[in-house]
């Protein structure tokens, strides 16, 4: 595998650190050990998260065609625009954010505070557009970056979730290769690794990145988008697309991809009761935050196989926290008595 032919810029800290959930593991029985990859807090920019460690893999394209303004999209509280508002800041880039109406949830202020709030204060240029969910390629981002070439300017288009940008996957190898050094430092090896997948770049890179040692399977996919057709079809086709820039010397197949479909209901966005007691529970156990539109899914969901006995006793199980907490004041209704 070669991951290394890619220029990267760097973003975050460094690796992210590796915890024991040791309460959370305890409560549950013991059996099954859990711990968690804090990519939630893996760089200074703007808190950071999965979409910042993917970033590094595009911004020297971006300043290698002599581009000065970022151009994202996401929902009204995406995690991904206000990442790329913090990026483009630090570079000295501008940022043109298109966020779009993808959740059926409104709260006081939801168009204000969170992430929104922080990409606003970032002086990014916000744009509301009232189409709803959709993983693909939008209309909406590419007029957005016809305004930028029309005012003069060169725009660099980052698409949802960077996933459907060619380089979209690579970060996420690089996450597995950093798993595979902070194991030979701890002495022992996960045996499945739970992630929240919505747009697929995360899970495509982890897939191939932890193909190269036969756990593309122990990837758990945990549906948030509540499409999961659709998330599964874009999972496979970005790791067969990342396998082949990285040179992996294998195919990825769509068995490769597990993709958990039991939690991620009622629809993107909206939390349900599970997915509230998971967030609760991880909080009051740990101190740890995860947020209602995804990483509380994937923490429901590894909660309730930990609790069912899907994981085998002594198993090692690396949740891996992609940040997002950014959004939970705009669901500040859900947790007003806590
Ligand atoms: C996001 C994505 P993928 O989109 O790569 O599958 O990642 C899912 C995911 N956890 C998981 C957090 C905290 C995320 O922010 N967020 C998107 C956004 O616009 O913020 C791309 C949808």
């Amino acid at each position: 595998m070669n991951l290394q032919r890619f220029p990267r810029y760097p973003l975050a800290f460094g690796p992210s650190p590796i915890v024991p959930l040791k309460r959370l593991s305890a409560h549950l029985g013991g059996k099954v050990d859990l711990y968690a990859k804090r990519e939630d807090c893996n760089s200074g920019l703007a808190f950071g998260g999965n979409k910042t460690r993917m970033l590094e893999y595009l911004i020297p394209e971006a300043l290698e065609q002599g581009c000065d303004t970022l151009v994202s999209i996401g929902g009204i509280q995406s995690n991904q625009t206000r990442q790329v508002a913090a990026v483009a800041a630090h570079l000295g880039m501008k940022r043109v954010l298109v966020q779009e109406n993808w959740v059926n949830y409104s709260d006081a202020v939801y168009d204000r505070v969170g992430n929104i709030q922080l990409s606003r204060m970032m002086g990014a240029d916000v744009r509301f557009v009232s189409d709803g969910f959709d993983i693909g390629i939008r209309k909406s981002w590419q007029e957005a970056m016809d305004s930028v070439r029309d005012a003069g300017g060169k725009p660099f288009p980052i698409p949802a979730g960077c996933s459907e940008h060619p380089l979209g996957g690579l970060g996420f190898v690089g996450f597995a290769e950093e798993v595979r050094q902070q194991e030979a430092e701890l002495g022992f090896k996960f045996d499945y690794i739970v992630v929240c997948s919505v747009t697929g770049s995360t899970q495509a890179g982890m897939v191939v990145g932890f193909a190269a040692d036969g756990r593309a399977c122990r990837v758990i996919g945990i549906d948030a988008s509540a499409k999961p057709e659709q998330t599964h079809e874009q999972i496979t086709r970005i790791a067969k697309h990342t396998a082949g820039l990285v040179d992996l010397g294998q195919d990825i197949t769509r068995e490769d991809v597990i993709l958990d479909t039991r939690f991620g209901g009622p629809e993107y966005g909206l939390p349900n009761e599970g997915t509230l007691e998971a967030i609760r529970l991880c909080a009051r156990l740990e101190g740890v935050l995860t947020d209602p539109v995804y990483e509380g899914e994937s923490m429901d969901g590894m909660i309730q196989m930990v609790r069912n006995g899907e994981f085998p006793e002594g198993s090692k199980v690396l949740y891996a926290h992609l940040g997002g907490v950014p959004a939970l004041s705009a669901y500040s209704s859900i947790f007003r008595n806590g």
